[in-house]
Order: structure tokens, then C-alpha cells, then sequence
């Protein structure tokens, strides 16, 4: 089970929001290079980034401090990003920086030949981000609802031969509420690609609830109030998840 530590950048900080309100916004660095490092000395092996300003332009928002990030960390650790990428050319752009992952959520609701087109051009390399309400998946920044069903669009997508499915509960993400483990599994049983949980994770019984599900087909979680508020030690976490796999 893979313990992965999110940095969401608004403005060029390091936040966490609430249920993905803009104005709902704790601000927990001005140095998100040096929070990266840090998750990076603490022994994570996968690094989750979100461009919130991107998410909701549809557009990269935060270059020049993922470049930064990516400088620091990214021979170290695979990164995922996602937020506001619509295009070949800007993953192509953030692969070259050293980006191991794009993750396309708005992009692949409206426009899955695009969703198609990037798995071709960038096998191996295309995670697609589910964000859900009640099991509904939402859109720009989480501004919107769509009326698309989780499960039936994630099967859609993983023909197309998508890496995984990161699947948020956005009633859950930065909450401190617990992961939704029956939404996840559900999700996970219903597709043959993995899936990483997001949302909610507050405490290791979060933790020894994911391990004991990661047969189905969940591969890991990302972190991200919890690690910040201190709620969870990362690296005791992430030792807890090996043992328990061990
Ligand atoms: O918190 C939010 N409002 C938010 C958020 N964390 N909105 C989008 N995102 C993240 C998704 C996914 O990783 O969880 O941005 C990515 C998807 O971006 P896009 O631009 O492809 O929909």
C-alpha cells in the first residue's frame, strides 16, 4: 500500500482545502520545494501534486513551482500532477520536466478521445482522476456535477489503457472523516486496473482499513490534512502499510 503525500498549490503555497472550496483554504507552506523534500526524507515513494489555480482555469497555473518541485524531488521519487491538463502538449511539457504521471480528471469527462489520444501517445504514463459526490463525478475544479456514474466511467476508461484510477470522495477530502472504503472497493472490484484512494485519510485505522482491502485491487492512498495537522506520522504510516503487506 503505497502512502502518497499530496502538496495542492494555490497561488505558489502549499493549502488544503475543504470539500475543494477555494475560499475554504489552510495555507501550511510558502515553500512547497521544501515541503516536497521533506515527504521525500520521510521516505515517500510516490509524490501526488494538484495545480488548484489549474484545476479550475483549465490551464497550468503553478509552472514555475512544479518545475521547481520536480528540479528538487524528481529523480528521487515518481510524481503525479493533475489539474487544468487538457492537452498533448502540456503533458508532454511536464514529462520532460521530469512529471513520472499526469493525472486527467475534466478533460476525461469532456473529452475522452483526448483521455484516448494521451494513453496512446504516453502509455503507462495517464492516471485519470475520479472526483466524486454521492458517487457522481465532478468537473472543473469540482464546480460542477456532471451526471456520470464513478464505476461506469472508470470501465469506459480502462480499455483505453489508463494507468489507474485515483477516485476522491470530495465529502471526505479534507475532512478528516475516515476513507470511504466501500465506495473504493466497489470501484476497485469493478475495474482490472488499480485504484488509489484520496479523501479523508485521518488516522492509521484508515491505514489498516486500505491494507486490508489492497487485494481488491487498491494500490495505495494520498494523504494530505492528516500528514499537515499531524494527525498521522507519514513514515510510521507508511512502515505500518509494509508490515501489514509484508
Ligand atoms: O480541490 C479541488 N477543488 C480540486 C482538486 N483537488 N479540483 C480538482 N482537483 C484535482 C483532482 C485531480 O487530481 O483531484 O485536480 C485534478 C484534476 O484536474 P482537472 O483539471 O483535470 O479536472
Amino acid at each position: 500500500m503505497l502512502l502518497i503525500p499530496a502538496i495542492d498549490l494555490k497561488d505558489g503555497q502549499c493549502v488544503r482545502l475543504r470539500q475543494g472550496a477555494m475560499d475554504d483554504a489552510t495555507i501550511f507552506s510558502d515553500d512547497p520545494v521544501k515541503v516536497a523534500a521533506h515527504w521525500r526524507d520521510q521516505g515517500a515513494r510516490r509524490l501526488h501534486l494538484v495545480d488548484l489555480n489549474g484545476a479550475f482555469a483549465g490551464k497550468p497555473k503553478n509552472l514555475a513551482v512544479i518545475r521547481d518541485i520536480l528540479g528538487e524531488v524528481g529523480q528521487d521519487m515518481p510524481v503525479q500532477l493533475g489539474g487544468g491538463i487538457r492537452d498533448l502538449d502540456t503533458i508532454e511539457a511536464y514529462l520532460d520536466m521530469g512529471l513520472s504521471y499526469v493525472i486527467i480528471g475534466t478533460a476525461a469527462v469532456k473529452t475522452p478521445g483526448f483521455l484516448h489520444d494521451a494513453c496512446d501517445a504516453f502509455p503507462g504514463q495517464v492516471i485519470v482522476g475520479l472526483d466524486a459526490k454521492d458517487g457522481m463525478v465532478a468537473i472543473d475544479g469540482w464546480a460542477k456535477i456532471t451526471n456520470h456514474n464513478v464505476i461506469d466511467l472508470a470501465k469506459r476508461f480502462e480499455d483505453y489503457g489508463v494507468n489507474s484510477v485515483i477516485y476522491t470522495d470530495i465529502g471526505r477530502d479534507g475532512m478528516m472523516t475516515g476513507v470511504n472504503i466501500e465506495a473504493t472497493v466497489k470501484l476497485a472490484q469493478a475495474l482490472t486496473i488499480p485504484v488509489i484512494a484520496s479523501g479523508g485519510l485521518t488516522n492509521l485505522d484508515d491505514i489498516r482499513a486500505l491494507c486490508a482491502v489492497a487485494d481488491e485491487g487498491v494500490e495505495g492512498a494520498v494523504t494530505g490534512r492528516a500528514i499537515y495537522e499531524g494527525s498521522i506520522d507519514f513514515a510510521a504510516a507508511q512502515t505500518l502499510a509494509d508490515e501489514l503487506a509484508g
